[in-house]
Parts: structure tokens; sequence; C-alpha cells
């Protein structure tokens, strides 16, 4: 049994991406799982295109994505990618999409398949801060869970696939005192949390 775990280069002026440090740590054996990792660009459409290719060449049984939300608390599981690209900054590659269709034959939105609410009992019973998040906004994260689980529907694959938000790291906060962070070992044993409740 495999699972694919995806974490976004860094954007929007940071100088790094705390999924990605997380993705770097987390161990290559989760329970029964192997564990894959893949980094994606923070871009529309070229991330999707990574991640596709992926899942075809590599046939995880679950794929995880993560992703920054700077000025969120705790770890979010997400429940549901909504059929919009709506950026308020650039994407690494420049674009802006405002009100964008990502797929004009897709559902409007698609829910997570994970047991998202497992997974934030056992998050929370290891004593990390999580909850349920109810939009994964509408910039690349958002467009990378729905485009995952738009290909899971058009092609019927059993795939259990969904997204989790991870905070700003203390180190990303030092010059925004307002901002709240998580340590990247808590944030780390987190994530090796919501893999063991799969396996
Ligand atoms: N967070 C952004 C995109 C990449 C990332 O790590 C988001 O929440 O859309």
């Amino acid at each position: 049994m495999k699972i694919l775990i995806t974490a976004f280069e860094p954007f929007g002026g940071e100088k790094v991406n705390p999924a990605l440090e997380a993705m770097k740590l987390l161990p290559d054996k989760i329970g029964n799982f192997q564990i894959l990792k893949l980094e994606l660009p923070t871009i529309f459409y070229k991330s999707i295109e990574k991640v596709w290719q992926y899942i075809d060449e590599y046939k995880p049984d679950a794929v995880i994505s993560l992703g920054q939300a700077g000025g969120r608390a705790c770890i979010s599981i997400e429940r549901v990618a909504i059929n919009v690209d709506d950026a308020s900054i650039a994407d690494n590659d420049g674009n802006l999409p405002i009100d964008q269709p990502i797929f004009e034959d897709g559902e409007n939105a698609y829910f997570s398949n994970l047991p998202i609410k497992n997974m934030v009992e056992a998050i929370k019973k290891a004593g990390i801060p999580a909850r349920i998040s109810n939009t994964a906004g509408t910039y690349v994260c958002n467009h990378v869970m729905y485009g995952v689980l738009y290909k899971l529907h058009k092609e019927n694959l059993n795939i259990k696939a969904g997204f989790i938000h991870v905070p700003f790291m203390p180190e990303q906060v030092v010059d925004k005192p307002e901002k709240p962070s998580m340590s990247l070992e808590n944030i780390v044993k987190a994530i090796e949390v919501a893999c063991n409740v799969l396996a």
C-alpha cells in the first residue's frame, strides 16, 4: 500500500513552505504504508499535471496533499474543493486567474474521501490542535485538491484523496507577531498521525 504525499514550493514571498519542510521529514514508511513524496510547483495547472502524471505512474492507494495556510492556527483537514480559481496574489509563474472555473466539465465541488473526522480526532488526541475546514480557499491548494478529486471521479479510480493545510512555522512569523504558528515537529507529527489513520 502506498500513500502519495504532495507539498508545494514556497510562494508569496516566503522563503520556506512549512508543508514542504514537513513532507521532507516524514519517514518512508508509516504503518503498512510506503510513503511517496512529490514536490509541486505553486503554479495553476502545472501542479495538477505533475500530480496526475505521478498518480498514473505510481498508482498510490491514497493521495494527501499538503499546503501552507498562513494565518490559521491549527492543522486544517479540508472537507471540500470547489471549481474556481480566484487568486489574490500571482502564482509562481505570474498567473492571476480571477473567477475562473478549473475544469468546465467538472462538478461545482468534490468532497475529500479521506476519513476527515477520524483524522481530526487522532491529531487532537496526539495533543496537537486540528479541525475540519470547510474551505481550502480559491488559490493553488484548492486547485490541486480539486484536480486530484476530478481525476478520481472522471476515471473511477479507487483512491482516497484530500488536503491538509498547515500553519506557518515560528521562523516565518518573527516579523508578523500577530500571526499564529506551529512548530515543524508538531506539523510533522500531525501528518504522521493522519497517515496512521489510513494505515
Ligand atoms: N498554500 C497555498 C498554495 C501553496 C500553499 O502551500 C494555498 O493555500 O492555496
